[in-house]
This record gives C-alpha cells, structure tokens and sequence, in this order.
C-alpha cells in the first residue's frame, strides 16, 4: 500500500468531529445556537484580554474543541466503539463509578493522549456502560438486557472498515475514511422508532430513566456535544437571554484567578417527539404510536489547568464539604456555600506550583549563553532542585500550565441528574456497590489509561528537555 494515502488518525478524528458537529446541528438545532453563543463569547474574551487566550492552548484547538457523550448497553458495544475510538486516534483514559450518584453505570473518556495530538484536536467522547446487576427490579433488568441483545447498532459496512483497517495497521485511506465515517455516524445518530413498546420503555423508565434511554432505540445517539467557552459565566448569561432554559448551578469548582480543572452547565433535555413499536397484540402491529422522550441536552464547558492527586483530594475534600453544609439551601446558597470552602484552594500561580497542586511545563525562554551566566548567573554545573527555582525567578525558565483534558464524576451526575425527569430513584440516591474497573477492562479488551500518569510524564517530559537545553547552551 502507498504509505502517502492513508489519513492520519488525527485528520480521521477532525473529520469525525466535525461530521458529527453538522449531523448535531441538524438533529437539534439548540446545539448550533449554543456553538455560536460560544464562539461570540471566546471572541470577546480575547479581544478584551490582549490577543492570547488566557489560556495554554491555541486559538485553532479553541475553536474545533468538542466533547461527547455516549451511553451503551453492553460489553460487545464497548468492545467495538473502542475498535471505532481507536482509530481515530481515540484511547480509553481513566474510570469513572456513576454509582456513588445512584446511577447503574460506570464510564471511561476516549480521547487522544499525545500532546501532538491533544493540541491538534481533543476531541473526547465519555462513554458510559450500564452496569446490569445494579438494576434492582429483576423484571426491568431482564428486559433491558433482551431488547439489547436484540439489537445491533454497527452496520455491516462499518464493520467491514473496522476489518479492512485492522489489516493496514489500523489505517484507512481517503476513500474508506470516508465510507468508516458515514457508517460511524449512523452509530450514534438519532433514530427516533424506538424499538420498545410503550408499556417496555414505562417499565424501564420507572425503574430508572437512564435504562429507558439505554435500551429502548436502535443507535446510540450522541447525547450532547459541548463546545469549550474561555468564560463560562458570560456564556451562560449568553444562554439566558436566549430563553434556553439552564441547569440551576455551574457545576465544578468556584470562578477562580487560575482556573483547575473543568466548568460546566448545560441547557436541559429537550422533549422530542419518538414512535414506540405496537405490542405484539395490537390489531395493526405495523401501526406505531407517538410518544416522547427526553435525553439529548446542550453543554458548555471552561477548562482549567490539570491537577495533581494531592490537588484533587484538596478540590474532592473543599467540594464534599460545600455540598454537605449546603443540603437544603437554594442553588445560589450552594454556589456561595462552594465559594466560601473554596476559599482555601491557593488561587495563585505560584502557590499552586510550588504546593504542588497543578501540572504545569517548563520552558526555556532564554537560548543566550551570555544571558545566562552574567545576567542571569546561572552556575555553570546546572543542577536540578534550587537552581530550577532561581532559572524562573530569574525568567529563565517559564512555567504553562497544563490543560485539564478529563472529566469530574460528580459534575458528570450533577449532569445526568439535572436531564433526567424527577422520579424514584433519580435523586443521588447511592446504590448499593462498588467500582468495577475489571469488568469495564475486561469489555474495552485494554485497561484504561491513567490520566495522571498522563500529565506527570507532560511535566517531567518538559523538565528533562528543559535542562538538556540549558546545558548544552552552558557548555
Ligand atoms: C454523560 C454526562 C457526563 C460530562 O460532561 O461530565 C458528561 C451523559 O449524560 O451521558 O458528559
Ligand atoms: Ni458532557
């Protein structure tokens, strides 16, 4: 094969993203409104601020930047939408258990993990699984587990692409890129002919909402994809004055100097219009009846920098105790209550990198050997430790903080949460029950990457190159 033919995973997964941002506008013309609100805002935002974003990443990423969310309802669906991930350029990084928020679910992000590629395009997609034996009503687990299994929901084509590329070393060219991408999209495209019932799908909804939205189509629809604002409390204002109704609270940490980790609000799921297929005993069985159903929703997202593990147990500890002492307050209350806790989260950049609570990378700044030794006096023998802290001091050495590229599970459920329609068992709720990591493993074929591991090796990789560069400039 001619090497010069296949597309790069990082060119398949801009085309996919983009595909799927066109095929969304269509499908819920709400998204393209909030796209733009986005794009207003950030434009704004960097006007007033000087020319650079205020923040690490370029203005190209900024604006092609988009997450997903998907829900599947088996191991083999998430074997072969890993297979679909993978390709693009897509890995599955960290574990997330919904069912500390009384959700029968856990979730891993696919996502690019190599700079090169994060800075090209980031696109993630949070994938949940339902997790069965977390079904309490033996009745709605049995359905839910045999309409799944009878549907299909990859075509045959797409299946057919994901053969043919794991024969070229996991590439395509042009044209079965393009075919892999329109079959993809059918995946997780809208297909508003549930193939329950209407007494299948009010079984499973009362046993919980999600299963409904889980089990009862033949795809599974993208349910929202969220363009990222470099200000989140102006774009939701944005939303607001544009009548889209909006989740009570921003969910994550407090508005802050320096950012950490990741904002988010969304307008809530829509009520669309769906045909439920007519039982079996209906007299006209090709008769299908009208019905409604909610899950697809908008989302905006600010990101901030990546956190360290002793940054998150701080964000983890401040944020559980806000939301303990702020039970029965309004969402204002809570949002004053986060506030105040937050209160002792370090907001400045040099606290927070020298507590060791974010990652960040090192850059040389000066190449001058005469800058360094007279200016500068920067020893000749450069070791690590003090003389690092006296390389930035003396801006010799720049430190930029490393965008977080993840999730929150408890944003993740505020999410969830606020879509699904006030019933039993929907209000945060713990189930009964425990992460599982080995089985979400052991149906992605792989163990998930772990982010922090992620993100240390971005750090450090930045040192080593950083004090090569130094020395080899002073010797
Ligand atoms: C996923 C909700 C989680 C996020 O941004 O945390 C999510 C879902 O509703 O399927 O997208
Ligand atoms: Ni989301």
């Amino acid at each position: 094969a001619n090497e010069a033919l296949f597309v790069h995973p990082d060119d398949l997964r801009t085309a996919f993203a983009t595909a799927m941002s066109h095929m969304y506008k269509e499908e819920v013309p709400l998204y393209g409104d909030l796209v733009q609100i986005v794009s207003d805002v950030n434009r704004e935002v960097i006007s007033q601020n000087s020319i650079e974003p205020p923040t690490a990443d370029r203005l190209e990423r900024l604006m092609l930047e988009r997450h997903g969310a998907i829900r599947l309802g088996t191991p083999e669906e998430l074997g072969t939408v890993r297979r679909i991930f993978a390709l693009m350029g897509m890995q599955p990084v960290g574990y997330y258990d919904l069912s500390v928020a009384g959700l029968p679910m856990h979730a891993t992000c696919f996502r690019p993990i190599c700079e090169s590629s994060l800075a090209r395009n980031p696109f993630r997609i949070f994938t949940t699984l339902l997790r069965p034996e977390l079904v309490q009503s033996d009745a709605a687990r049995d359905l839910a587990l045999r309409l799944l299994s009878e549907r299909n929901i990859f075509s045959q084509q797409l299946m057919q692409m994901l053969k043919v590329a794991e024969h070229q070393d996991h590439r395509l060219d042009c044209q079965q890129g393009e075919v892999f991408i329109r079959e993809a999209l059918r995946t997780f495209c809208w297909a508003p002919v549930a193939a329950a019932t209407r007494t299948e799908y009010e079984i499973l909804k009362n046993e919980h909402p999600i299963l409904a939205d889980i089990a009862c189509f033949q795809t599974c629809h993208i349910n929202h994809l969220t363009p990222r604002t470099l200000d989140i409390g102006r774009a939701q204002r944005a939303m607001q004055e544009q009548h889209m109704v909006v989740k009570e609270r921003i969910e994550g940490p407090p508005s802050r100097r320096f950012p950490i980790l990741l904002r988010q609000t969304s307008f809530i799921a829509l009520e669309e219009r769906i045909q439920f297929r007519a039982g079996d005993g209906a007299a006209a069985a090709a008769d299908l009846i009208n019905g409604s159903h909610k899950a697809r929703f908008g989302e905006i997202e600010e990101r901030g920098t990546a956190v360290t593990p002793a940054g998150r147990a701080l964000y983890d500890k401040l944020l559980g105790e806000a939301l303990d002492s702020a039970q029965h307050l309004s969402p204002e209350g809570v949002d004053a209550m986060v506030v105040e806790k937050f209160r002792s989260y370090p907001d400045t950049w040099d606290e927070l990198r020298k507590g060791g609570l974010v990652y960040f990378k090192y850059r040389c700044i000066t190449k001058s050997r005469h800058h360094l030794v007279n200016v500068a006096n920067i020893p000749l023998g450069l070791g690590e430790g003090k003389d690092l802290e006296r390389l930035i001091d003396a801006g010799v050495v720049e430190t930029v903080p490393i965008t977080y590229e993840d999730f929150l599970p408890f944003s993740a459920a505020g999410i969830f949460q606020s879509n699904l329609r006030h019933g039993s068992r929907t209000n945060q709720e713990p189930l009964q029950s425990r992460p599982d990591l080995d089985a979400l493993e052991a149906a992605l074929g792989r163990s998930v990457v772990d982010a922090d591991e992620l993100y240390a090796a971005a750090q450090q990789g930045s040192l080593q190159s950083c004090l090569e560069m130094l020395r080899s400039v002073l010797s």
